[in-house]
Parts: C-alpha cells; structure tokens; sequence
C-alpha cells in the first residue's frame, strides 16, 4: 500500500466520507499570499477530506426556519461545530501521519473558522482544494457539491511536500444549471447571492464561475442579526452593506441574549441546506 491508499484508510477511519488529493499547481490561480506554495514552499500536493452534514442536522435546520428557532440549536452543534472539530481533527492525524512515517511536512488549513474576519478569508480556500481534488464542482451558490450529498459537505485540506499522486477533475454530469434553478438566490434572506453577476474561476483550462456573493450582507444572516434568520435581533435587513465595518457596526448591536449563545456565525446556510442538489 501507497501513501495515498494508507491515508485514504486513515481518513475513512476518521468517519471522513471524502478524500481527495490534488497537485499544488492547480492552486495557483488563488490570491497571493493563501497559494500552497505560499504557505508551504516547495509544496506538491494537496490532501482533502470531506465530511457530510447529518441528515438529522438539516432536518432540525429546516424547523428552525419554520419558526422553531430552539432546534437551530442541533443544527449548530451537529451540523457545524461537531462537523468542522471532526474535519480538524481528522486533518491533524493525517498531517501527524505524513510528518511520523513519511519525514515530509504537512500543513493543515482550518475547515472554517477562525478565519481573517476582516478580509474574510482563510489561510487557503478549501472550497478551491476540494473543486482542484476531483470531489465535485462549484455550484451557483458558490459551494462545492457533490453528486451524493449536494452542497452538504464540509471540506478540510492539508498541504505538504510530500508527492502524492492527484486525482482528475471532476468529470461527471453537471450538478448545478443555474439556467433552470434560482433557488439560492430567491431563498437567501438578505439577498446576498447575485441572480447574474458571476465570479469567474480558470483551474488549468477548465473555467467555471459562481455567484458573486455581498460577504457582508451574508454575515450579517449567518451571525443571525437580521429578519428572515433564527436570530433574536430581527434588525431590518440593510439595502446594502458596503464594507465589513458596516456589518460591524450592526454587530455591536446585537441582542445581548443572543450574545450568550454559540454565535460562531451559523445562522443561515439556506442555501446550502435547501438546494435540490444530491436529494433525490
Ligand atoms: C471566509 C469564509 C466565509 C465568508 C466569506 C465567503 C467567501 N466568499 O469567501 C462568509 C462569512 C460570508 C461565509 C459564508 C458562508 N460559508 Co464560508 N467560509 C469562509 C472560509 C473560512 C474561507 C473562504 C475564503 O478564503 N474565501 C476567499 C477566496 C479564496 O474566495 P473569493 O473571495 O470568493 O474569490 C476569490 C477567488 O475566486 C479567486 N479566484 C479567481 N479565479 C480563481 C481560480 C482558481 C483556480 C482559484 C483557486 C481561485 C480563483 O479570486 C477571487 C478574488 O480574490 C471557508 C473555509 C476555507 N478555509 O476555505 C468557509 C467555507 C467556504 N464556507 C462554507 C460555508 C458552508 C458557508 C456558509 C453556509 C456559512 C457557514 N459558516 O458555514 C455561508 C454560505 C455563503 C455562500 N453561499 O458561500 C464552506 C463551504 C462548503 C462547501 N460545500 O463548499 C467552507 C468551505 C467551510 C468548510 N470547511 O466547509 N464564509
Ligand atoms: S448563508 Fe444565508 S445569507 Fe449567506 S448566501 Fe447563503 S442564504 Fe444567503
Ligand atoms: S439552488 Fe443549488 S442547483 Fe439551484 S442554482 Fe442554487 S446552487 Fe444551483
């Protein structure tokens, strides 16, 4: 056995439904300074895992939104902190794997937060990882989905320099045709999602592109202060939000009730949660 197939093994071990491996080239076209190669010189590969969100999160998600905010609550647990501690976790023995039996470094990228919450950004964007590793392809939305589970993965990635022999690119049939679906963009509760202006995104000579997202608007649902989320505060939703000081200025008034709870900016998902994609 290869060190693909041994890491493979270790990550559905770890309950990881996904594993894919991509070459560190394939990345070159993310902002400077969030490249593997940026992160870790002489990087060569790109290991990425994937778990799925439990079908018993969504459904207690889909009652939250229908006015039992409480259940938003298992939500929040099983559909994002537990998910993202169980990527982490399994990203942190792969990285412990490659550096013990290998003598290679391995780079970990958180699977959400903490992230720059003033740029938005992480140290490297998993989505791109998980697009580059084969597992699946952008939706409108701006998600990665897959064919099984739609947008309802969460993703995970480490860098290393270790050569590991990468996965195609996605080949399958298309998943998401915005010409006939505009679900994200007409359930988003602050309108976040543009319905034609599309972030273009080149890996090799492929080309895809997605929506063209208002970042502050969108953290202004998922910190749930905004009307149409579970939140308490239930503020007017802003005609537009600028720049990331307009959403913090909101953010300092926030219900102090809401304060005490888990507010790691998980309030929305909508869009992931609802679209059609992987459901039937
Ligand atoms: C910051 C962040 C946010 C911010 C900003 C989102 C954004 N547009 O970047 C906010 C808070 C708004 C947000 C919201 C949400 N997020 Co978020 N978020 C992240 C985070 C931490 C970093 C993303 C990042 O670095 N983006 C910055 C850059 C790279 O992307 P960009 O600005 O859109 O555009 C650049 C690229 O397009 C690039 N580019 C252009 N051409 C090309 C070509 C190539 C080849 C490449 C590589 C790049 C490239 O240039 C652009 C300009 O700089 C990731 C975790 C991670 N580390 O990946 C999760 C992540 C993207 N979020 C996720 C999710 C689920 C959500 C939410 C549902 C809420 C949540 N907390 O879970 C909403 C949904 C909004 C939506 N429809 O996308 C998931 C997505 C899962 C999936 N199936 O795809 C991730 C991957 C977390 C995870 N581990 O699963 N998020
Ligand atoms: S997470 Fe909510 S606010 Fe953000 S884009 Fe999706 S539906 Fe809109
Ligand atoms: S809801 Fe899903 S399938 Fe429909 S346009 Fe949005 S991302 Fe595509």
């Amino acid at each position: 056995m290869g060190i693909k197939e041994e890491l493979q093994k270790l990550a559905e071990a770890n309950e990881m439904e996904y594993f894919g491996v991509s070459p560190a080239e394939r990345l070159t076209n993310l902002p400077e300074g969030h490249r593997p190669t940026d992160l870790l010189p002489g990087a060569k590969s790109v290991i990425v895992l994937g778990k799925k969100i439990p079908q018993g999160a969504i459904t207690a998600h889909k009652q939250a939104f229908a006015g039992e905010r409480h259940q938003y609550f298992s939500y929040t647990i099983y559909g994002y902190l537990k998910v993202n501690d169980m990527l982490n976790n399994a990203a942190f023995r792969v990285v412990r794997y490659i550096e013990k039996n290998y003598k290679r470094v391995a780079y970990p990228i958180p699977s959400s937060q903490p992230r720059d919450e003033y740029l938005y950004m992480g140290a490297m964007s998993n989505r791109y990882a998980a697009v580059c590793a084969g597992l699946g392809e952008f939706t409108w939305s701006g998600f990665v989905a897959t064919p099984k589970d739609g947008p309802r993965v969460r993703w995970v990635s480490v860098i290393t320099d270790a050569e590991i022999e990468p996965d195609s690119l996605y080949t399958g049939s298309k998943l998401c045709d915005h010409t006939k679906c505009n679900l994200c963009v007409e359930i988003c509760p602050v309108g976040a999602l543009s319905e034609d202006q599309a972030v273009e995104v080149q890996i090799g000579d492929f080309r895809t592109s997605y929506s063209l997202r208002q970042k502050a608007l969108c953290r202004c649902a998922t910190t749930g202060l905004v009307k149409g989320t579970p939140g308490r505060l239930q503020a007017d939703i802003p005609a537009q939000m600028k720049s990331m000081d307009d959403w913090f200025e909101m953010n300092k008034k926030d219900d102090p009730w809401q304060r005490m709870e888990f507010n790691h900016g998980n309030y929305c998902h909508r869009c992931m949660i609802e679209c059609p994609i992987g459901t039937n």
